[in-house]
């Protein structure tokens, strides 16, 4: 399975339908804020809606069970959540798996579960996220992408536009960012350079 190399992340369905007519192929929505059932489903529906009329596929973060009964493509799991979701019935509904590692005993962890991509971050120092792991650099992206093989990586974490080359050459097969798209002055145009200047 091949993963688009520009994979936007944003917390709202508002965003998804600013990005996704751009051309936008592959994009998460992390929700991390709201904690109404309704809601969270009103959103992960709106998203999907507009990604299908797009043709783009949607990754829910952590809302498993929504994402399957909005049909959604991926799942995005972090290691905390690997525990408390039913791997199988995310499987059995059809949807992909990605997951997060930080270092080599999560990538153990992030193995076993079977997932469809990986995830590496920080890759660059970020403001995104709080995390306990100091920036790994592109000499990981590297070094994971050996030890995944043929399974997808995504690099996250601190990663600009001009810093994508470099990274896509290092071994990662797509770029997850947010603040280079959401706080840039122009997230829309920031969307066409990305497209244009990554997509093969
Ligand atoms: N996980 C690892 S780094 C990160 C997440 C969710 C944040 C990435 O955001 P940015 O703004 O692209 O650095
Ligand atoms: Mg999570």
């Amino acid at each position: 399975m091949k993963l688009d190399p520009f994979y936007p992340i944003v917390d709202s369905s508002t965003w998804v339908a600013r990005l996704v007519p751009l051309g936008v192929k592959l994009l998460q929505l992390r929700i991390k804020d709201v904690e109404d059932e309704n809601r969270l489903q009103q959103e992960i529906s709106a998203a999907r809606k507009v990604c299908e009329r797009h043709g783009c596929q949607l990754i829910v973060n952590d809302y498993w069970q929504l994402a399957i009964d909005e049909a959604c493509d991926f799942v995005h799991l972090g290691q905390e959540d690997l525990e408390g979701a039913d791997l199988d019935a995310i499987r059995r509904a059809g949807l992909r798996l990605g997951v997060s590692t930080h270092d080599g005993d999560e990538l153990e962890t992030a193995l076993s579960a079977d997932p469809d991509y990986i995830a590496l971050g920080p890759v660059f120092p970020t403001s995104s996220k709080s995390l306990k792991w100091e920036p790994q650099g592109v000499a990981k992206v590297t070094g994971w992408k050996r030890q995944v093989g043929d399974l997808p990586l995504v690099a996250i974490g601190g990663i600009t536009l001009e810093r994508a080359v470099e990274v896509l050459q290092s071994g990662a097969d797509s770029i997850a960012v947010i603040s280079d798209v959401t706080r840039n002055p122009d997230p829309e145009q920031r969307t066409r350079d990305w497209i244009g200047q990554t997509r093969r």
